[in-house]
């Protein structure tokens, strides 16, 4: 029961987030990468993202993160590296860099760079297609 209430809010939540409206000055995503990159076979591949937010409206709380059906997490597939630079007083910009490695054929696939703000504001960056090669 205390699941089933935990997914009741949480689809609330999304519910919420997708409605919301987008504003630049909160949340703005700025994906690096290319849109199609083809990465030969057992190479390793890295996907760039900037989020650039007010840390006022946003909150310290900040989720940014590259996703396909899910977040990238698995530390024997995904190195990923963090850093934030403080622009102005209420400015932040936080990058976030994965690397893919050891590129096999199951990896094709779309990639995307989200941001979540601790308001609900959400921005994600464009579609990134990998297709392996080799
Ligand atoms: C932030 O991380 C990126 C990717 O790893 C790196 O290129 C950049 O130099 C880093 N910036 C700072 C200020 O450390
Ligand atoms: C990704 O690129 C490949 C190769 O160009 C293409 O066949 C495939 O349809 C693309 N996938 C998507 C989802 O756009
Ligand atoms: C590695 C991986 O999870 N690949 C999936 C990425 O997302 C596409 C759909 O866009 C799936 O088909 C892949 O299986």
């Amino acid at each position: 029961m205390i699941w089933l209430t935990g997914l009741k809010v949480l689809l609330w939540v999304t519910l919420c987030v997708s409605s919301a409206k987008e504003e630049k000055d909160t949340l703005e995503v700025q994906t690096i990468t290319n849109r199609h990159i083809t990465p030969a076979r057992g190479s390793s591949v890295k996907l760039s993202c900037i989020a650039l937010y007010d840390f006022k409206l946003c909150g310290s709380l900040l989720r940014v993160g590259w996703y396909n059906l899910t977040e990238l997490t698995d530390p024997r597939k995904y190195f990923t590296t963090v850093n934030e630079t403080v622009s102005d007083d209420n400015r932040r910009r936080r990058q976030v860099v994965t690397e893919i490695l050891n590129l096999t054929p199951e990896d094709n696939g779309l990639y995307q760079c989200q941001a979540r703000c601790d308001s609900g504001e959400t921005s994600p960056g464009h579609y990134i297609n990998i297709t392996v090669q080799g």
